[in-house]
């Protein structure tokens, strides 16, 4: 991988498809090479996203669809201008557990079935909101059921765990017209491959770009 253009990268999918489990793989490989990087998440990744997070991953929380979209985009503003914009000008490599694309998977698809006078209104805050998009996003596709079997192994669920399977068959076709508008940026990986092969396929495709 080349050290000397930072990259920013995404990591995006349904629920338990081994998000978290690639970037510990990936962030070990970038260490071993000496690539300066941070690793971040949304939403959160700054303290105000981190405090938006909860109040939105809150079973607690009553949100309606149009205020949990804002409140996203509210933390990614945060985000992007404190941590992510700072961390690519100091010449870091950022790794960031979801972006805009659960966006438009989650709320676009998930909440608004894929409207698409919202979905244009998605895009819009994208456009006027997010200054610097990823170089590359790594879209894990998996069966939302087992990922959903994946995770249900863990604790307790969230308010966006806790909506039913339909929820995230929508979330898993915003993922793929995702994919299908933006195949330059958006590398998808099977993710019922080992956690080490998907790793290595995201290598793959750096080094493969970096070489175009
Ligand atoms: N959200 C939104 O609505 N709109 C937005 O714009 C954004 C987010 C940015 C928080 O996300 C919620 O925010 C999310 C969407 C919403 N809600 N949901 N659902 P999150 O990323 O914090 O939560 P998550 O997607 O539920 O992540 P997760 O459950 O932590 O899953 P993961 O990171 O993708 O998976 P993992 O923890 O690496 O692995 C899950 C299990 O599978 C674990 O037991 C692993 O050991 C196992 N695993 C991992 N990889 C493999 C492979 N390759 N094979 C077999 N088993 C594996």
């Amino acid at each position: 991988m080349n050290i000397l253009s930072p990259k920013f990268i995404s990591i995006e999918g349904t629920e338990g498809v081994g998000k978290t489990t690639a970037i510990d793989g990936f962030c070990q490989k970038l260490s071993s090479q000496g690539i300066a990087h941070i690793r971040t998440r949304e939403p959160g990744g700054s303290k105000l996203a981190e405090c938006l997070r909860e109040i939105l991953l809150s079973n607690k929380s009553d949100i309606d669809d149009d205020t949990e979209l804002l409140l996203m985009f509210a933390a990614r503003s945060d985000h992007v201008h404190k941590v992510i914009l700072p961390a690519l000008a100091d010449g870091k490599w950022v790794v960031c557990d979801r972006f805009i694309d659960s966006t438009v998977a989650y709320q676009g698809f998930g909440r608004y079935g894929g409207n698409p006078s919202k979905l244009a209104k998605i895009q819009y805050l994208i456009d006027g909101f997010v200054p610097r998009l990823p170089d590359v996003t790594f879209w894990l596709d998996l069966d939302p059921v087992i990922g959903i079997q994946r995770a249900g192994k863990r604790s307790v669920a969230d308010r966006f765990e806790s909506n039913d399977s339909s929820f995230f068959y929508r979330t898993y076709q915003g993922f793929i017209h995702q994919h299908q508008h933006h195949a330059h940026r958006i590398h998808r990986i099977h993710a019922n491959q080992s956690p080490n092969d998907i790793v290595s396929d995201m290598i793959r495709h750096i080094n493969q770009t970096d070489k175009s």
